[in-house]
Protein backbone atom coordinates (compact mmCIF):
# COMPACT_ATOMS: atom_id res chain seq x y z
CA UNK A 1 0.00 0.00 0.00
CA UNK A 2 1.34 3.44 -0.99
CA UNK A 3 2.03 6.09 1.80
CA UNK A 4 -0.73 9.19 2.18
CA UNK A 5 0.31 10.57 5.17
CA UNK A 6 2.04 13.64 3.06
CA UNK A 7 -0.88 14.31 1.07
CA UNK A 8 -2.91 13.95 3.91
CA UNK A 9 -0.70 16.59 5.39
CA UNK A 10 -1.34 18.58 2.56
CA UNK A 11 -4.82 18.69 2.86
CA UNK A 12 -4.57 19.46 6.68
CA UNK A 13 -2.49 23.00 6.51
CA UNK A 14 -4.32 24.50 3.19
CA UNK A 15 -7.58 26.44 3.98
CA UNK A 16 -8.40 26.88 0.20
CA UNK A 17 -8.21 24.20 -1.72
CA UNK A 18 -8.47 23.87 -6.06
CA UNK A 19 -8.55 21.03 -7.97
CA UNK A 20 -7.14 20.85 -11.27
CA UNK A 21 -7.31 18.58 -14.18
CA UNK A 22 -5.68 18.43 -17.99
CA UNK A 23 -6.68 19.81 -20.97
CA UNK A 24 -10.19 18.15 -22.82
CA UNK A 25 -10.89 16.71 -19.36
CA UNK A 26 -12.13 12.78 -19.47
CA UNK A 27 -14.31 10.71 -17.26
CA UNK A 28 -11.59 10.16 -14.94
CA UNK A 29 -10.38 13.76 -15.00
CA UNK A 30 -13.92 15.29 -14.23
CA UNK A 31 -14.86 12.68 -11.75
CA UNK A 32 -11.50 12.76 -9.78
CA UNK A 33 -12.33 16.37 -9.56
CA UNK A 34 -15.76 16.14 -8.14
CA UNK A 35 -15.03 13.45 -5.85
CA UNK A 36 -11.94 14.79 -4.64
CA UNK A 37 -13.75 17.99 -3.82
CA UNK A 38 -16.93 16.51 -2.13
CA UNK A 39 -14.72 14.18 -0.08
CA UNK A 40 -12.62 17.32 1.32
CA UNK A 41 -16.50 18.77 2.00
CA UNK A 42 -17.62 15.80 3.84
CA UNK A 43 -14.72 15.41 5.62
CA UNK A 44 -12.32 18.57 6.55
CA UNK A 45 -15.60 21.35 6.62
CA UNK A 46 -13.76 23.95 7.67
CA UNK A 47 -11.62 24.03 4.22
CA UNK A 48 -12.67 26.11 1.04
CA UNK A 49 -12.31 23.91 -2.28
CA UNK A 50 -12.98 24.56 -5.29
CA UNK A 51 -12.91 22.14 -9.00
CA UNK A 52 -11.94 24.14 -11.70
CA UNK A 53 -11.69 23.67 -15.40
CA UNK A 54 -14.54 22.71 -18.15
CA UNK A 55 -15.60 19.39 -16.52
CA UNK A 56 -17.75 17.47 -18.95
CA UNK A 57 -21.15 19.49 -19.08
CA UNK A 58 -23.44 16.97 -19.91
CA UNK A 59 -22.88 15.46 -16.46
CA UNK A 60 -23.25 18.68 -14.29
CA UNK A 61 -27.13 18.25 -13.64
CA UNK A 62 -26.81 14.02 -13.32
CA UNK A 63 -23.63 14.87 -10.93
CA UNK A 64 -22.44 18.35 -10.48
CA UNK A 65 -21.24 21.39 -11.95
CA UNK A 66 -17.90 23.09 -11.68
CA UNK A 67 -16.82 26.07 -10.10
CA UNK A 68 -16.31 29.41 -10.71
CA UNK A 69 -13.01 30.76 -9.35
CA UNK A 70 -11.61 34.31 -8.97
CA UNK A 71 -7.27 34.63 -9.68
CA UNK A 72 -7.23 35.64 -6.26
CA UNK A 73 -8.65 32.62 -4.77
CA UNK A 74 -5.96 30.43 -7.00
CA UNK A 75 -3.40 32.23 -6.08
CA UNK A 76 -4.54 32.05 -1.99
CA UNK A 77 -4.78 28.25 -2.58
CA UNK A 78 -3.02 24.90 -2.78
CA UNK A 79 -3.83 23.09 -6.04
CA UNK A 80 -4.55 20.25 -6.23
CA UNK A 81 -3.80 18.34 -9.70
CA UNK A 82 -5.46 15.03 -10.45
CA UNK A 83 -4.99 12.65 -13.65
CA UNK A 84 -2.18 14.47 -14.92
CA UNK A 85 0.94 14.17 -14.33
CA UNK A 86 2.54 18.05 -14.29
CA UNK A 87 1.39 22.15 -14.42
CA UNK A 88 2.17 22.12 -18.32
CA UNK A 89 -0.62 20.19 -18.90
CA UNK A 90 -2.82 21.77 -16.70
CA UNK A 91 -6.31 22.70 -18.87
CA UNK A 92 -6.89 26.12 -16.83
CA UNK A 93 -2.98 27.30 -16.31
CA UNK A 94 -4.13 29.68 -13.64
CA UNK A 95 -2.19 26.74 -11.39
CA UNK A 96 0.70 28.08 -11.92
CA UNK A 97 0.43 31.16 -9.86
CA UNK A 98 -0.62 28.97 -6.86
CA UNK A 99 0.68 28.44 -3.51
CA UNK A 100 1.92 25.21 -3.64
CA UNK A 101 0.85 21.71 -5.32
CA UNK A 102 -0.02 18.15 -4.89
CA UNK A 103 -1.31 16.20 -7.58
CA UNK A 104 -2.93 12.31 -7.66
CA UNK A 105 -1.93 10.52 -10.76
CA UNK A 106 -1.63 7.25 -12.45
CA UNK A 107 0.04 8.60 -15.68
CA UNK A 108 3.62 7.16 -16.92
CA UNK A 109 6.55 8.81 -15.00
CA UNK A 110 8.44 11.47 -17.67
CA UNK A 111 11.91 12.49 -16.98
CA UNK A 112 10.84 15.50 -18.93
CA UNK A 113 8.03 15.86 -16.36
CA UNK A 114 9.55 17.39 -13.39
CA UNK A 115 7.02 18.55 -10.44
CA UNK A 116 7.57 20.76 -7.48
CA UNK A 117 5.09 19.22 -4.42
CA UNK A 118 3.58 16.46 -2.93
CA UNK A 119 3.38 13.62 -5.24
CA UNK A 120 0.77 10.34 -5.70
CA UNK A 121 2.35 8.46 -8.53
CA UNK A 122 0.68 4.89 -9.42
CA UNK A 123 1.21 4.05 -12.74
CA UNK A 124 0.03 0.29 -12.38
CA UNK A 125 -3.56 2.15 -11.31
CA UNK A 126 -5.82 2.02 -13.81
CA UNK A 127 -7.64 5.33 -13.18
CA UNK A 128 -6.42 8.61 -11.16
CA UNK A 129 -10.14 8.11 -8.96
CA UNK A 130 -8.45 4.37 -7.75
CA UNK A 131 -5.90 5.86 -6.36
CA UNK A 132 -8.50 8.67 -4.60
CA UNK A 133 -10.69 5.60 -3.30
CA UNK A 134 -7.80 3.91 -1.85
CA UNK A 135 -6.92 7.37 0.45
CA UNK A 136 -10.44 7.73 1.29
CA UNK A 137 -10.76 4.21 2.44
CA UNK A 138 -7.13 4.18 4.07
CA UNK A 139 -8.45 6.95 5.92
CA UNK A 140 -11.97 5.71 6.45
CA UNK A 141 -13.49 9.28 4.97
CA UNK A 142 -16.89 9.27 4.44
CA UNK A 143 -17.91 8.98 1.29
CA UNK A 144 -21.07 10.04 0.19
CA UNK A 145 -23.03 8.66 -2.55
CA UNK A 146 -22.30 11.98 -5.20
CA UNK A 147 -18.67 10.97 -4.47
CA UNK A 148 -18.99 7.41 -4.89
CA UNK A 149 -20.70 8.00 -8.07
CA UNK A 150 -17.94 10.61 -9.33
CA UNK A 151 -14.93 7.53 -8.59
CA UNK A 152 -17.12 5.03 -10.38
CA UNK A 153 -17.22 7.37 -13.47
CA UNK A 154 -13.43 7.43 -13.43
CA UNK A 155 -12.42 4.15 -13.16
CA UNK A 156 -15.22 3.01 -15.19
CA UNK A 157 -14.26 5.23 -18.37
CA UNK A 158 -10.52 4.67 -18.12
CA UNK A 159 -10.84 0.84 -17.86
CA UNK A 160 -12.94 0.44 -20.79
CA UNK A 161 -16.11 -0.61 -18.60
CA UNK A 162 -12.90 -2.72 -16.99
CA UNK A 163 -11.93 -4.98 -19.61
CA UNK A 164 -8.61 -3.23 -20.27
CA UNK A 165 -5.17 -4.05 -19.01
CA UNK A 166 -4.49 -2.75 -15.78
CA UNK A 167 -8.12 -3.91 -14.46
CA UNK A 168 -7.19 -5.43 -11.19
CA UNK A 169 -9.44 -7.51 -8.40
CA UNK A 170 -8.39 -4.31 -6.13
CA UNK A 171 -10.41 -2.18 -8.67
CA UNK A 172 -13.37 -4.35 -8.80
CA UNK A 173 -13.01 -4.59 -4.83
CA UNK A 174 -13.10 -0.90 -4.79
CA UNK A 175 -16.33 -0.56 -6.80
CA UNK A 176 -18.03 -3.35 -5.21
CA UNK A 177 -17.46 -0.70 -1.93
CA UNK A 178 -18.49 2.19 -4.30
CA UNK A 179 -21.71 0.21 -5.10
CA UNK A 180 -22.64 0.26 -1.33
CA UNK A 181 -22.56 3.66 -0.90
CA UNK A 182 -25.90 3.59 -3.02
CA UNK A 183 -24.34 4.48 -6.71
CA UNK A 184 -26.46 4.18 -9.21
CA UNK A 185 -24.62 3.12 -12.47
CA UNK A 186 -27.08 3.15 -15.21
CA UNK A 187 -27.86 6.40 -15.50
CA UNK A 188 -24.34 7.34 -15.42
CA UNK A 189 -23.67 4.99 -17.84
CA UNK A 190 -26.29 6.81 -19.91
CA UNK A 191 -24.29 9.68 -20.42
CA UNK A 192 -21.32 8.62 -20.42
CA UNK A 193 -21.42 6.01 -23.38
CA UNK A 194 -23.87 8.18 -25.20
CA UNK A 195 -23.53 7.89 -29.16
CA UNK A 196 -24.74 11.27 -30.93
CA UNK A 197 -25.59 11.14 -34.87
CA UNK A 198 -22.56 13.59 -35.28
CA UNK A 199 -20.85 10.84 -33.15
CA UNK A 200 -22.05 7.89 -35.12
CA UNK A 201 -21.35 10.02 -38.27
CA UNK A 202 -17.61 10.21 -36.92
CA UNK A 203 -16.98 6.99 -36.53
CA UNK A 204 -17.96 5.69 -39.59
CA UNK A 205 -15.95 7.70 -41.33
CA UNK A 206 -13.13 6.99 -39.14
CA UNK A 207 -13.39 3.69 -40.07
CA UNK A 208 -13.55 4.29 -43.80
CA UNK A 209 -10.76 6.43 -44.32
CA UNK A 210 -8.72 4.13 -41.63
CA UNK A 211 -5.62 2.76 -43.54
CA UNK A 212 -3.14 -0.24 -42.94
CA UNK A 213 1.13 -0.21 -42.52
CA UNK A 214 2.98 -3.01 -40.77
CA UNK A 215 0.33 -3.89 -38.52
CA UNK A 216 -0.39 -0.18 -37.88
CA UNK A 217 -4.21 0.96 -38.28
CA UNK A 218 -4.00 4.76 -38.64
CA UNK A 219 -6.58 7.37 -39.56
CA UNK A 220 -5.79 10.82 -40.77
CA UNK A 221 -8.86 13.95 -40.50
CA UNK A 222 -8.16 17.03 -42.18
CA UNK A 223 -9.99 20.22 -40.33
CA UNK A 224 -13.00 19.46 -42.63
CA UNK A 225 -13.70 16.18 -41.88
CA UNK A 226 -14.87 16.82 -38.53
CA UNK A 227 -16.33 19.96 -39.13
CA UNK A 228 -18.92 19.15 -41.74
CA UNK A 229 -19.58 16.37 -39.26
CA UNK A 230 -20.53 19.21 -36.70
CA UNK A 231 -17.72 18.08 -34.11
CA UNK A 232 -14.72 19.85 -32.63
CA UNK A 233 -11.00 18.37 -33.13
CA UNK A 234 -10.87 17.83 -29.49
CA UNK A 235 -13.97 15.49 -30.22
CA UNK A 236 -13.33 14.17 -33.33
CA UNK A 237 -10.33 12.81 -31.61
CA UNK A 238 -11.63 11.19 -28.02
CA UNK A 239 -13.27 8.45 -30.89
CA UNK A 240 -9.63 6.77 -31.23
CA UNK A 241 -10.62 3.64 -30.30
CA UNK A 242 -13.57 3.28 -33.36
CA UNK A 243 -9.96 1.96 -35.14
CA UNK A 244 -9.98 -0.84 -32.43
CA UNK A 245 -11.58 -3.76 -34.70
CA UNK A 246 -10.99 -2.28 -37.73
CA UNK A 247 -8.43 -4.71 -38.50
CA UNK A 248 -8.03 -8.12 -36.30
CA UNK A 249 -4.30 -8.69 -37.27
CA UNK A 250 -3.17 -4.72 -36.21
CA UNK A 251 -1.08 -4.78 -33.01
CA UNK A 252 -1.52 -0.88 -32.58
CA UNK A 253 -3.78 2.26 -34.33
CA UNK A 254 -3.16 6.14 -34.57
CA UNK A 255 -5.97 8.73 -34.53
CA UNK A 256 -4.57 12.03 -36.32
CA UNK A 257 -6.65 15.07 -36.29
CA UNK A 258 -5.36 18.15 -37.90
CA UNK A 259 -6.18 21.15 -35.54
CA UNK A 260 -5.58 24.84 -36.53
CA UNK A 261 -2.29 25.48 -38.67
CA UNK A 262 -0.08 23.10 -38.90
CA UNK A 263 -0.91 21.20 -35.32
CA UNK A 264 -1.60 17.46 -35.39
CA UNK A 265 -3.30 15.83 -32.33
CA UNK A 266 -2.68 12.56 -32.13
CA UNK A 267 -3.83 9.50 -29.75
CA UNK A 268 -2.40 5.98 -30.26
CA UNK A 269 -3.80 3.08 -28.61
CA UNK A 270 -2.88 -0.75 -28.43
CA UNK A 271 -4.88 -3.14 -27.15
CA UNK A 272 -2.44 -6.43 -27.18
CA UNK A 273 0.63 -5.61 -25.41
CA UNK A 274 2.49 -2.87 -27.61
CA UNK A 275 3.89 -0.31 -25.55
CA UNK A 276 2.72 2.82 -27.84
CA UNK A 277 3.93 5.07 -24.89
CA UNK A 278 7.47 5.17 -26.29
CA UNK A 279 6.65 6.94 -29.55
CA UNK A 280 4.28 9.01 -27.81
CA UNK A 281 6.95 10.38 -25.76
CA UNK A 282 9.62 10.77 -29.03
CA UNK A 283 7.26 13.27 -30.65
CA UNK A 284 7.08 14.93 -26.72
CA UNK A 285 3.83 13.44 -25.51
CA UNK A 286 2.63 11.01 -22.66
CA UNK A 287 0.18 9.39 -21.11
CA UNK A 288 0.06 5.65 -20.37
CA UNK A 289 1.99 2.65 -21.63
CA UNK A 290 -0.87 1.50 -24.00
CA UNK A 291 -2.78 4.66 -24.42
CA UNK A 292 -0.64 8.34 -25.14
CA UNK A 293 -1.13 11.00 -27.02
CA UNK A 294 1.16 13.71 -29.11
CA UNK A 295 0.99 16.74 -30.88
CA UNK A 296 3.16 17.32 -34.10
CA UNK A 297 3.53 19.85 -36.43
CA UNK A 298 3.38 18.94 -40.11
CA UNK A 299 6.54 21.56 -40.78
CA UNK A 300 8.62 18.88 -38.64
CA UNK A 301 7.07 15.60 -38.77
CA UNK A 302 4.58 13.29 -40.80
CA UNK A 303 1.92 11.40 -39.93
CA UNK A 304 3.76 8.23 -41.31
CA UNK A 305 6.92 9.23 -39.44
CA UNK A 306 4.63 8.36 -36.42
CA UNK A 307 2.80 5.45 -38.28
CA UNK A 308 6.74 3.81 -39.05
CA UNK A 309 7.70 4.16 -35.28
CA UNK A 310 4.19 2.50 -34.43
CA UNK A 311 5.15 -0.76 -36.50
CA UNK A 312 8.50 -0.70 -35.37
CA UNK A 313 7.43 -0.71 -31.46
CA UNK A 314 8.23 -4.31 -30.09
CA UNK A 315 5.29 -6.64 -27.81
CA UNK A 316 5.79 -6.77 -24.31
CA UNK A 317 6.64 -10.34 -23.18
CA UNK A 318 4.46 -10.49 -20.64
CA UNK A 319 1.96 -9.60 -22.72
CA UNK A 320 0.92 -13.25 -24.65
MN1 LIG B 1 -7.03 8.82 -16.06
Amino acid sequence: MMDFGNFVQLIQESDVITIFGHAVPDGDCYGCQIALRELIRDNFPDKKVYAVGSGIPPFFERLATMDEVSNDIIASSTAILVDVSCLRRVEDQRVVTAKRWGKIDHHQPSDLESFDGVAVVDSARIAAAEIIAEIALAYRWKISTLAAECLYLGMCTDSGRFSYRGTTARTLEIVEILKRRHIRVRSIHAIAYYESPERRKMKNIIRRKAKMYEGVTYCYLPVASYTRVGLSGDEALRLVNALARVNKEAHCYGLFVQMEGDQINVELRSNNGYAVHGVARKYGGGGHRYASGCTIYSTQNQVEDVVRDMAMTGKDEDNA
